[in-house]
């Protein structure tokens, strides 16, 4: 069984992350995704999340390509995680490219093309970068 491993933090799941798992779950039979919990995303990747770790990995656990959801709380853990879930192939998209190339002494890596014209970020500015908490303000008549 060939093992797959990804990292993210997969906020307001779209379409450039599903291609991302589609693709992954193609190199192999079994694909884990090491989840970014709130506190790393917080102080660590600079990232606040509209949902949770816990939403977040519903929404994962959800996807079809997806064979288990694990935490990931620090930057040095994908060595250690390659080992112990003997992963074959870690992959991630290319605008990482490079960045994990240190893991090749440990499994094949690989780096896919991004989706362009989708991100979370791009989603939030769109949507006016509502909180949960915020409502937007009353949308008035076009003068
Ligand atoms: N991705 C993609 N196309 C997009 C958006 C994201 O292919 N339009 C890919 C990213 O390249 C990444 C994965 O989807 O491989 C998850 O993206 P993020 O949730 O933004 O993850 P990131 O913040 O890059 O965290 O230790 C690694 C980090 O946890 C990666």
């Amino acid at each position: 069984m060939k093992r797959i491993i990804t990292y993210g933090t997969f906020d307001l799941m779209h379409y450039g992350h599903i291609n991302l798992l589609r693709r992954a779950k193609e190199l192999g039979d079994y694909l884990i995704v090491a989840l970014s919990e709130d506190e790393f995303n917080k102080t660590q990747k600079n990232k606040k999340t509209y949902f949770s770790y816990d939403e977040r990995k519903q929404h994962l656990e959800a996807v079809r390509y997806v064979d288990l959801v694990i935490p990931e709380k620090s930057w040095k853990q994908k060595i250690h995680d390659i080992h112990l879930y003997q992963v074959d192939i870690f992959c991630m998209g290319d605008d990482w490219e490079g960045k994990f190339d240190f893991l090749k002494e440990h499994c094949e890596v690989v780096y896919f093309k991004r989706t362009a014209e989708v991100s979370t970020s791009q989603i939030k500015t769109d949507l006016g970068g509502y909180g949960r908490s915020l409502t937007p303000p009353e949308i008035k008549d076009e003068e």
